[in-house]
């Protein structure tokens, strides 16, 4: 599993992020802020396979729709837009064991 995303680097304001599910299980994307010195991939899943989303800026994970749902099905886009102030922050895919599999990437937001 792989979460690839593009660019990796946007200034601050409002961003929209467009995903594709290319795989054909279901996933989603949520943005989550990244602490001062923590790298992505460094959260460590908990007893269900899942990161803390404490802090989240915001979710697609609807099936041809914004925003939160039930997951991104295979073949499907899944949007939404975000707020994010200068800093650094992690794109992951949360379902089960997702993130464990490889499923974060970083996002650096410029002034
Ligand atoms: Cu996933």
């Amino acid at each position: 599993m792989v979460l690839m995303a593009q660019p990796v680097s946007v200034h601050a304001g409002q961003v929209s992020f467009v995903v594709a599910n290319r795989g054909w299980r279901t996933h989603e994307l949520v943005v989550l802020p990244l602490a001062q010195g923590a790298s992505a991939g460094q959260r460590a899943p908990g007893p269900d396979g899942k990161v803390d989303e404490a802090g989240s800026l915001g979710d697609a994970s609807s099936s041809c729709a914004a925003g939160t749902g039930e997951g991104i099905a295979s073949g499907a886009l899944g949007w939404v837009t975000v707020t994010l102030a200068p800093g650094r922050y992690e794109r992951v895919c949360n379902l089960t064991n997702h993130y464990a599999n490889g499923m974060r990437q970083e996002l650096d937001v410029s002034a």
